[in-house]
């Protein structure tokens, strides 16, 4: 695989500051290295940088920072497009305000080449906030809502060439999800499964059916990795930390299924802010997950299919 490791330094979008160092710490966590020798080629293509743009005020005044994400969305969204013609790119976050790019960079790409986008969305949150429902006016909860084409983003965030069908999303992870967004969500057919989801059934069950319906659609699979899907216990370097969440195996076992099946063509690592890490070990558990959706793995087995 080419992997193209694409930098955004993007913090605008949440209330804490320090995502901007994101891009910084997955590099000196060792992400080109974990990558090079699994045998990928790797190519680091830098940070990218905001567009200079002027969209209309939004009535919602508590939306915040609207004229530099969407500059930011602009620029990534065209990155993406570009970068996923010949190889993975994977975006080193960055708040989650920056898969508003990405997806949409790469659902653009997706509707050229003929193929169906689906997104897995690993949160702790459903990211599924307009600009008109969100409270907290911080961009890095609308993503989902966005890039699946629900109403009133136009003219304030980038048109879109293409939108990802609801039915196309499968969340896993959540707990923790704001009243608006729980009805938003009850009118459409994003696939939720909650914490109470996965201690029921596990995290492979779920993901499976998931990965059976990418795979018979022969779908394009992007992953978009927060940090709070995690529990805070093993990744604290993040501003909305949300007690109860995945643990490091159930993490690492999402990553491997996911190599096995050979459908992920590009990822989001997203929300890491190495100002709350502790010693970098957030970082270097974001780069070992990668590493395990990117072949690492502890035994040889056999290769399973979808
Ligand atoms: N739904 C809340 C909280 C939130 C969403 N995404 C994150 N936090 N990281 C909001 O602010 O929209
Ligand atoms: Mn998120
Ligand atoms: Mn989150």
């Amino acid at each position: 695989m080419h992997c193209k490791l694409i930098g955004v330094p993007l913090q605008d979008g949440a209330s804490q500051l320090g995502c901007e160092m994101g891009p910084s710490a997955l590099r000196t966590a060792g992400i080109v290295t974990a990558l090079s020798e699994l045998g990928h080629t790797v190519s680091d293509l830098g940070n990218l940088a905001p567009l200079s743009v002027d969209p209309p005020a939004h009535p919602n005044a508590t939306v915040r920072n609207l004229p530099l994400i969407r500059g930011w969305i602009e620029a990534i969204a065209e990155a993406a497009y570009r970068e996923s013609v010949d190889g993975m790119p994977i975006f080193l976050g960055g708040d989650h305000a920056l898969s508003a790019g990405s997806v949409s960079g790469i659902a653009r790409r997706a509707t050229e080449e003929g193929r169906p986008l689906f997104v897995l969305w690993l949160d702790a949150h459903t990211d599924f906030h307009t600009l008109d429902s969100t409270r907290s006016g911080n961009l890095h909860g609308v993503p989902v809502a966005y890039f699946t084409g629900q109403p009133g983003f136009s003219p304030y965030l980038p048109d879109l060439a293409a939108t990802v069908p609801a039915t196309h999303v499968c969340m896993i992870g959540i707990r923790s999800v704001d009243p608006a967004e729980r009805a938003a969500l009850a009118r459409t057919e994003v696939t939720v499964h909650d914490m109470r989801a996965i201690d029921e059934h596990g995290v492979a069950a779920l993901l499976r059916g998931f990965l059976a319906e990418v795979s018979a659609a022969n779908g394009l699979l992007h992953v978009s990795l927060d940090v709070d899907f995690l529990d805070p216990a093993v990744g604290p370097a993040v501003g909305t930390t949300v007690p109860g969440g995945a643990t490091f195996r159930e993490a690492h076992l999402v990553m491997e299924m996911l190599h096995d099946s050979g459908l992920v063509t590009s990822l989001d690592l997203v929300e890491l802010n190495p100002f709350l890490d502790e010693r970098g070990r957030t970082a270097i558990l974001l780069v070992d997950l990668t590493a395990s959706l990117m072949g690492r793995k502890v035994m040889d087995r056999p290769t399973r299919s979808y």
